[in-house]
């Protein structure tokens, strides 16, 4: 769904054996659907477009869809007392089960990476109603995260058959301009880096695009390394984070603590005007990580020239960043879960198509500061 590359890498190349056309949505299994919902909503600006429950016959979960621009989030819980949703939510807390990704061939995406070593979710099967039909495929990557391909060409419908359209009359005020998913991170076990790289290389046809080793992103207490792969057009990117010795207890340990899995750790969302967004976020309720005042004493020295003026990105506590190709603009929320789990960055992209490493040392120190007031350090 992502528009932003150049041309010259956006024609589906003849050798890519699994073409994508984006990120089709990302579904959460959590305790409440209802209330996670309300919470998207009211917070982060996203509408209510469809729900399938027991309403529409639907007798173990309830599921949520919430849009905004073309980032499509599902929220579903279980109706039951012991179910695959019920022990997720158990093990994980609320997290991320789907990054589902939008295809024109699903039958196809699945035999191409079952043949290369995908471990199977669920096979391809075909849903329809008065709207078309859509064919759905799944396979495993880390933990118990899955990718499911999506194929909707001849589907009108409101998101999948079942489902049904559905609007709410919670209080969303101006949308706050969420635009895409530009990445989703997964963190994985000790050591178990380069084998999900070697997933996303040999199983799904992605290229290693940038690597931060622990020196990169090592400050005085936690420690990560990082890899991220891309697909043939550039629309999807998946940084892989590993935790790596320290000082103290790394980060991605923290996570890997407390989500007692390897699972995605944040989503990148894009916005084409970062202010405004995190004004209005920030006016929600929606909690950022800070950075102290000192890190803007030198920041135009570091980055050069900026079309924001400096006093309003002081203000919001916005990160940013250059490279050969521009620079970007970026934030990071809170965990939105009790546990220290899953989290959000606001991304700009002004050019920059890196992922930030001139921010790595001041961010990873603000997560740390976190982190102590947790006790987990
Ligand atoms: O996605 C990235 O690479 C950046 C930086 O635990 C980052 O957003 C990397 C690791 C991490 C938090 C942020
Ligand atoms: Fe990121």
């Amino acid at each position: 769904m992502q528009t932003m590359t150049s041309p010259a890498v956006q024609a589906h190349s003849a050798q890519d054996f699994l073409p994508l056309n984006g990120t089709d949505y990302i579904e959460f299994y959590v305790g409440n659907a209802k209330q996670s919902a309300y919470f998207y909503q009211a917070a982060f600006g996203f509408e209510l477009v469809a729900y399938a429950g027991p309403e529409t016959g639907v007798r173990d979960r309830a599921s949520y869809v919430l849009q905004q621009n073309k980032i499509r989030f599902v929220l579903t819980t279980s109706l039951l007392p012991d179910s695959d949703i019920t022990r997720h939510v158990a093990q994980h807390g609320d997290g991320v089960k789907v990054m589902a990704l939008w295809v024109d061939d699903a039958r196809r995406s699945f035999e191409e990476t079952t043949k290369r070593g995908a471990k199977v979710a669920f096979e391809p099967y075909t849903l329809e109603d008065e709207h078309g039909s859509v064919t759905l495929a799944g396979i495993y990557t880390y933990g118990e995260t899955v990718h499911t391909f999506v194929e909707r060409s001849n589907y009108s419908g409101p998101f999948l058959p079942g489902f049904v359209a559905r609007t709410s009359k919670v209080p969303q005020g101006t949308p706050v301009g969420l635009q895409f998913v530009d990445h989703c991170v997964g963190n994985v076990g000790w050591g178990e880096m380069n084998q999900w790289v070697k997933f996303y290389e040999v199983v799904m046809g992605f290229k290693l695009l940038i690597t931060f080793d622990d020196d990169d992103i090592s400050t005085e207490y936690s420690a990560l390394m990082s890899k991220v792969v891309s697909n043939g057009n550039g629309f999807v990117k998946f940084p892989i984070n590993e935790p790596a010795e320290g000082k103290k207890k790394s980060q991605i340990e923290e996570y890997l603590d407390f989500y007692h899995s390897p699972g995605v750790q944040h989503m990148a969302l894009i916005t084409h005007d970062i202010r405004s967004t995190v004004s209005e976020l920030r006016r929600r309720g929606v909690e950022f990580l800070t950075v102290p005042s000192s890190y803007y004493d030198d920041l135009l020295d570091r980055v050069g020239h900026i079309d924001e003026d400096l006093d309003s990105v002081r203000d919001l506590n916005l990160l940013v960043d250059r490279d050969e190709e521009g620079y970007l603009l970026q934030i990071f929320t809170k965990p939105v879960e009790d546990r220290p789990t899953v989290f959000f960055e606001i991304i700009q992209r002004k050019g920059a198509k890196s992922f930030g490493k001139g921010n790595f040392k001041a961010l990873f120190e603000a997560i740390e500061r976190e982190q102590g007031l947790r006790g987990n350090l």
